[in-house]
């Protein structure tokens, strides 16, 4: 076909068209039958239109993202039989992109087939090898249900869709310890070599109930692993953790990423915590010498910074060699019932794809969506509300409420005004946001957006700032209030809540709230990105009726509005592709059509 030799630029244009070309691929394209996918595929009820999901079923963890040879590959947990978790059958289900954003459905690259994995293809990460080639390490469920850490090799490295994997009869390459309990020990990291030519990983344990912990193993061949007397880190606080990353930033505020070794460089340490479902990161030294990991904040990971203050888990991220770039995404969980995700048919969404850097203090990370997220950005709208005066409602007309992308930058009152702070008010920000929600009248806040909102404002989802004074220094809160976000009964509605590490003040009184709005997730980065709360919605009102979007706020002080832009977001091609096909890999090329 005339299209098989496009050079690379009309490749990234006709993407799909080249994947169906390319030798190597295998990609043929499947109607959607109506009792597989059912509603999965309609984009008026809560399937979302850029983040991304599989056609169908249940999804989890983000497992091995990477870019090679051109192309991202993102792999998940994935249940290929059903909309639960399916313990027993995960797999690593698998997509590539060449911009992070449009997104192509391969087979599943890792099933349970052998010994070492045959109850589930757990959690694990990819590692790029100096030639260039990939290699995963995952946790297997063994066929005695232990967790083990196993080895997969592309079949052929040079095929840009690695459809193919490999896991050598050699595996496990990790057994699980003796000192450690069989159900215990998961999710290795991506490696790093460190100065003396030897790769490490971090795999998440549980030490004898001391607590959770961060192991260490080294290898020289990905084959024999030697694991390290101390643990990088023990979380004496916790229970089992999950999913550990250790990584290096750049210096404070260059947005740079660093590759995985790093030597030298201030480093992150990640840890998903099981007891209470969130991610952890602290700012720290790693020295690669005596594979030590001290952090510049406090010993107990509960009291470390949050990578999102919403419902966000088990978050991953990898270093994107064509941008310099460390990019993350984390799983965020449906939030009403299993009997909603039956019906749907599909459970679990990805936040967007985040740039993360470290923050000009040195202490905390930034986050913002990758700038490719921009391409769908469609019909824009520019508001000029000068001010928005005490209890004052604006709404942004001309954009789809329900599919959007909106940045305001907000100028507060005189501070002076701003409530008082009771000290206790900053151990538990998310209960002052359900204590202080958006219709309760501050000095300086409550302002911000209202989101997925319906026309009487029955339901509506608040994401909003408040500022408090503590002595001479304020405090800005960020708030996402999901109480009115759906009249329907079942459904999670919490409030979330996170203080914004930022001096308000000496920012001249400015902060800026960036929202994606995409059916069921509401997604916020407020100050810059310093703080990210991401929740789901499942209002009513989407299946029949618009979505509304508004500027308000609830505080005794006028707010100016220095700039507000809303763009309706184009849907993009996400494992669906928009004339109702499903992109699936086929076993031969003679299939193709
Ligand atoms: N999910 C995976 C585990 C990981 C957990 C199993 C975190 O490997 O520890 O689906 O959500």
């Amino acid at each position: 076909m005339a299209m098989a030799g496009l050079p690379l630029a009309a490749c990234v244009a006709f993407f799909h068209l080249c994947l169906l070309l390319s030798p190597s691929s295998s990609l043929r394209l499947l109607p959607v039958a109506p009792d597989a996918a059912g509603e999965s595929t309609g984009r008026n009820g809560s399937r979302t239109a850029y983040h991304f999901q599989p056609a169908k079923n249940w999804m989890n963890d983000p497992n091995g993202p990477m870019y090679h040879n051109g192309l991202y590959h993102f792999f998940y947990q994935y249940n290929p039989d059903g909309v639960t978790w399916g313990n027993g059958n995960l797999s690593w289900g698998h997509s590539v992109s060449v911009d992070l954003v449009n997104w192509f459905a391969l087979d599943a690259a890792l099933q349970p087939s052998r010994s070492f994995d045959a109850n589930g293809c757990w959690s694990g990460s990819a590692t790029i090898l100096p030639d260039g080639s990939p290699v995963m390490l995952y946790t297997g469920i063994d066929a005695r249900g232990d967790q083990v850490q196993n080895v997969a090799y592309p079949k052929n490295a040079s095929d840009p869709l690695l459809v193919d994997w490999v896991k050598p009869e050699y595996n496990p390459v990790i057994p699980v310890p003796a000192d450690i309990k069989r159900d215990d020990f998961r999710d290795p990291s991506t490696a790093w070599l460190g100065a003396d030519g030897v790769w490490r990983i971090a795999v998440a344990a549980r030490v004898h109930d001391v607590g959770g912990a961060t192991l260490i193993y080294r290898s020289k061949d990905f084959l024999r692993w030697e694991r390290n007397a101390d643990p990088l880190y023990l979380a004496h606080a916790a229970g089992m953790v999950e999913c550990p990353d250790l990584f290096p930033v750049s210096e404070p505020g260059v947005e740079v990423g660093l590759p995985a070794s790093g030597a030298g460089a201030r480093h992150v340490l990640k840890m998903s915590v099981m007891d209470t479902v969130q991610d952890y990161y602290v700012v720290g030294r790693y020295d690669d010498a005596a594979d030590t990991f001290v952090p510049e904040d406090d010993e107990d990971c509960r009291s470390w910074r949050r990578l999102d203050y919403g419902h966000v888990y088990a978050s991953k991220s990898f270093f994107d060699p064509s941008k310099n770039r460390r990019v993350l995404w984390g799983w965020a969980n449906e939030s009403d019932s299993v009997s909603d995700d039956l019906v749907r048919g599909w459970s679990g969404v990805q936040t967007v794809p985040r740039k993360i850097w470290l923050d000009e203090d040195g202490k905390q990370l930034r986050q913002w969506p990758v700038e490719e997220i921009e391409t769908l950005r469609s019909k824009r709208v520019n508001l000029l509300i000068p001010e928005v005066n005490a209890g004052g409602v604006n709404e942004i007309i001309g954009v789809m409420g329900a599919q959007a992308d909106v940045e305001v930058v907000f100028e507060v009152p005189p501070l002076e005004h701003a409530d008082v702070l009771e000290p206790n008010w900053l151990l538990d920000p998310q209960s002052l946001c359900g204590e202080k929600g958006a219709s309760v009248p501050g000095s300086v806040g409550p302002f911000g957006l209202l989101v997925m909102a319906s026309g009487d404002m029955q339901e509506h989802t608040a994401v909003f700032f408040r500022v408090f004074r503590q002595n001479d220094k304020y405090k800005v809160l960020m708030c996402t209030d999901l109480s009115r976000s759906s009249t329907r009964d079942g459904v999670y509605k919490p409030p979330y809540g996170a203080f914004v590490d930022m001096d308000i003040e000496a920012h001249g009184g400015i902060i800026s709230l960036r929202t994606l709005v995409d059916h069921s997730v509401v997604e916020s980065f407020g100050g810059g990105g310093r703080a990210c709360i991401t929740a789901r919605v499942y209002p009513d009102h989407v299946v029949n009726g618009n979505s509304h979007l508004y500027v308000f706020n609830n505080g005794t002080g006028a707010v100016k509005v220095s700039s507000l832009d809303a763009w309706e977001m184009a849907t993009a091609t996400v494992n669906v592709l928009p004339d109702g096909l499903i992109a699936a890999s086929s076993v031969s090329r003679a299939q193709a059509y």
